[in-house]
């Protein structure tokens, strides 16, 4: 699959066939000096942009995250979008009614930025809809109730900050400066989930269980949407060579752990591993094992909600097919009247 062009393997030699030597052609002088220029810029924590050259396997590795990270934010909206027209209050439903425009937003930026690297939006969204494009893990579990809404928020959107923090200091220009403002608005999401936690822990004892559940079944999923062990994680080296990864998958997971464990105790609510107590020693949480075969059965297209959630991304796009026809007729027919106005103004 496209996701995974990178890094290809070597291929292993067939029984019996004669070795073969691998020819390596030599870079030319101009090839190596654009190296050396793009070497220089990242050694000196710069920014490239897309005018620059950039070899061709930085280019994919960015085209590869920067999709899946908008291909996230749109399958994202999907589990929220569910409860907006039953959300209990004018107010929540205003709330959420942003919130999931703002993911809507996001994905924009992302797809935008993702084009400023050659790609096609149409091409992406192909790969997404045709299942061959992964998107985080997180979106492929069901919201049951309403506090899985506040979950969402304060949790996911809370390891969303801790992940795309440093994607702000990214070596590609258009990928950082994108997340800058994503970040700035998942700040909100976040604390509008913790919020209207806050409210329910204050309310019956049926809308506390309800919270605590809530938070039972997402706990662990989050935890593991900072993606493998680093030990597993075939991206990360050569990612962070580049400054496109600043933090590892597992020190970033600790983050979140020792950040969301005090907002716990002041919520109300337990967090679901017998093995959470924080080592004195470190100043770090320890916890327990994170289940990777359920992330890896998710992410290969086997969690509760896959199925519906890409129906839903492709029933979508098949009934928003004609938004884009039209807005193509219409630039194409304010194309040839500007045309046909230059013409005239010539003649
Ligand atoms: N789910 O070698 P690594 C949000 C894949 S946005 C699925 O560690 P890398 C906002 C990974 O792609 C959430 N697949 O890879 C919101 C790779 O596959 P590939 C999304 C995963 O790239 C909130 C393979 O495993 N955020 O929540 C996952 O160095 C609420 C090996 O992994 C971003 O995309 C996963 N969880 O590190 C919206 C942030 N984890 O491509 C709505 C940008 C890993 O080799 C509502 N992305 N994989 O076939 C990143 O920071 C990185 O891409 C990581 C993965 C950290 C996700």
């Amino acid at each position: 699959m496209y996701t995974q062009a990178l890094d290809l393997p070597q291929q292993p030699e067939a029984a019996g066939a004669a070795r073969l030597k691998v020819v390596v052609t030599p870079p030319s002088e101009a090839q190596a000096r654009s190296q050396a220029r793009f070497d220089a810029v990242l050694d000196a924590d710069g920014k490239i942009e897309p005018q620059d050259w950039m070899p061709e396997a930085y280019r994919k590795t960015l085209v590869r995250q920067i999709s899946q990270h908008a291909h996230s934010e749109i399958v994202g909206m999907l589990p929220e979008g569910n409860w907006i027209s039953r959300a209990p209050s004018l107010k929540r439903k205003a709330i959420l009614l942003a919130k999931v425009q703002d993911e809507a937003g996001h994905g924009q930026y992302l797809y935008s930025a993702a084009e400023t690297l050659g790609a096609s939006r149409e091409d992406l969204l192909h790969a997404l809809h045709t299942g061959r494009a992964k998107y985080s893990s997180i979106f492929n579990y069901p919201t049951l109730n309403w506090a899985d809404v506040g979950v969402i928020g304060w949790l996911v959107d809370g390891a969303a900050i801790m992940n795309q923090i440093p994607l702000c200091r990214c070596s590609y220009g258009p990928y950082a400066r994108a997340m800058i403002r994503i970040c700035k608005e998942e700040s909100f999401h976040q604390r509008q989930g913790f919020e209207s936690l806050m409210l329910l822990m204050q309310g019956t004892p049926g809308q506390r269980a309800m919270v605590q559940d809530a938070v039972n079944r997402w706990w662990w999923p989050v935890l593991a949407m900072f993606g493998p062990p680093d030990a597993d994680s075939p991206n990360t080296a050569q990612s962070t060579r580049w400054g496109i990864k600043r933090i590892s998958n597992d020190a970033l997971r600790q983050k979140f752990v020792d950040a969301t464990v005090p907002q716990a105790k002041v919520l109300g609510v337990s967090v679901p591993d017998p093995e959470l107590r924080l080592d004195e020693a470190t100043g770090h949480y320890h916890y327990g094992p994170i289940d990777w075969d359920d992330f890896w059965r998710v992410v290969n297209g086997q969690g509760p909600c896959n199925a519906e959630r890409l129906a839903t991304r492709v029933k979508a796009d098949a009934d928003g097919a004609w938004v884009r026809e039209a807005s193509l007729a219409y630039a194409a027919k304010q194309a040839a009247r500007q045309g046909a106005a230059t013409a005239q103004e010539a003649a």
